[in-house]
C-alpha cells in the first residue's frame, strides 16, 4: 500500500484553513475584471437602507475570512462544484453614493447589470435586505424578460410601504411585486414568526404571495411537505433565492440585525434548502449580517460559509444544465 500522498491529496486539509492567505469568498481566485466566471461571488458592504441595525456593512469582509475554509467538495451532493464550474470572488459592488439610499441603488444596479450581461450568475453577500432590489432589477433589465420567481427566507414578510423617506428600504418585498420584478404568484415567503407592531402586517403577503410558510408551519408540517409545495409553485422557470439571516434561530445566527427567538433550525433550513436541488435558481444572496454581533466562535459567518457551499453547488448544477 502507498503511504505517500500526492500532492492534491497533501494539500486537502488546508481547505480548512480560514486563516491562512489572502481571504476570498469561499477561497475563490479574485476576478474583478466579471470575466472567465460563471457564478460570481460578490460583497455588498452596504447598510443604508435598514432603519433598525445598521452594521450589516461588515458583513463581506467578515464572510470573506471565514469561508475561506469552505473551499471544499459537498459531501452530500456528491460533486465538487468548484470543478464543475467557474466560481470568482468578483469583489464588491461600488459603494461611491451610500450616503443616498436611491443614488446606492442606482450604482449596485449599474453594477449588477454588467454581471448579468457577461452571463454570470450572482450569490451576493450584504449588506441590508435592501440590496436585493437592484440586482433583481438588473436582472430584468437584461437577461430575464419575466418576472422571476422569489423563494424568500425571513422571519419578516418584509412588506412594509414607503417608509423613512424611501422606497429603496430593507423591507421591499412589496414592491418587488409591484415593479414587476418578481412574480408574487411565485413568491415564497418561509420562517415568518415572531410578534407583529401591527396585526395587519402580513396581510398584503398573504393575499398576493403564493404561499407564506411561518416557522410553526414548518414544524408541524415537516420539510419535506415544505419543499414540495416550493418546488410546485416555482416550476422549471427562473428563481431567486434571498436569505435573510434572521429566519434562522439566533442560536444558529446570532449576529444579525432584527433578532426573533424561537425560529428555524440550521438542519431544517439545510433540509429544505438542500431540496432546491434541480430548481433554475439564477442568483442568490444572504442578508443582514452584522459581524460585531457574532460570538468569538463566529458561528453566524460559520453558519454563512456552509449556506454559500449548499448556493453554489445547487447554482453550478443549474449552470450545466443550462450551458
Ligand atoms: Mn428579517
Amino acid at each position: 500500500m502507498k503511504n505517500k500522498p500526492d500532492d492534491k491529496t497533501a494539500s486537502a486539509p488546508t481547505a480548512y484553513w480560514h486563516w491562512s492567505g489572502i481571504p476570498t469568498f469561499l477561497r475563490c481566485p479574485f476576478e474583478p475584471e466579471l470575466k472567465n466566471t460563471d457564478i460570481g461571488l460578490i460583497g455588498v458592504p452596504y447598510s443604508g437602507g435598514n432603519s433598525i441595525e445598521r452594521m450589516q456593512y461588515l458583513g463581506p469582509r467578515a464572510v470573506r475570512n471565514r469561508s475561506s475554509a469552505y473551499h471544499r467538495a459537498h459531501r452530500k451532493f456528491g460533486i465538487n462544484p468548484f470543478d464543475l464550474v467557474r466560481v470568482r470572488d468578483l469583489g464588491d459592488a461600488p459603494m461611491l453614493r451610500v450616503l443616498n439610499p436611491d443614488q446606492a441603488a442606482e450604482d449596485f444596479e449599474e453594477f449588477f447589470k454588467k454581471v448579468f450581461e457577461a452571463g454570470i450568475s450572482p450569490l451576493s453577500i450584504g449588506g441590508d435586505h435592501s440590496i436585493t432590489w437592484p440586482i433583481i432589477r438588473a436582472a430584468r433589465k437584461t437577461k430575464f424578460s419575466e418576472p422571476i420567481g422569489m423563494i424568500h427566507f425571513d422571519s419578516h414578510t418584509d412588506v412594509a410601504p414607503e417608509g423613512f423617506g424611501t422606497r429603496n428600504h430593507a423591507a421591499g418585498f412589496m414592491f418587488g411585486a409591484e415593479d414587476g420584478l418578481i412574480d408574487p404568484k411565485r413568491t415564497v415567503q418561509i420562517g415568518i414568526r415572531g410578534h407583529m407592531a401591527l396585526l395587519e402586517m402580513d396581510d398584503w403577503s398573504k393575499a398576493n404571495f403564493a404561499s407564506v410558510i411561518s416557522t410553526d408551519d414548518v414544524v408541524s408540517r415537516g420539510t419535506e411537505d415544505v419543499i414540495n409545495e416550493v418546488r410546485t409553485i416555482m416550476g422549471n422557470g427562473p428563481v431567486y433565492l434571498s436569505f435573510d439571516l434572521d429566519a434562522l434561530d439566533p442560536a444558529y445566527a446570532p449576529a444579525v440585525a432584527d433578532p426573533e427567538v424561537n425560529g428555524l433550525t440550521l438542519r431544517e433550513v439545510t433540509n429544505i434548502i438542500q431540496g432546491f436541488r434541480g430548481l433554475n435558481i439564477m442568483g442568490a444572496d444572504i442578508v443582514c449580517f452584522c459581524p460585531p454581533l457574532d460570538n468569538p466562535s463566529q458561528i453566524t459567518a460559520l453558519t454563512i460559509s456552509s449556506m454559500m457551499l449548499d448556493f453554489v453547488s445547487l447554482m453550478a448544477e443549474n449552470k450545466l444544465k443550462n450551458k
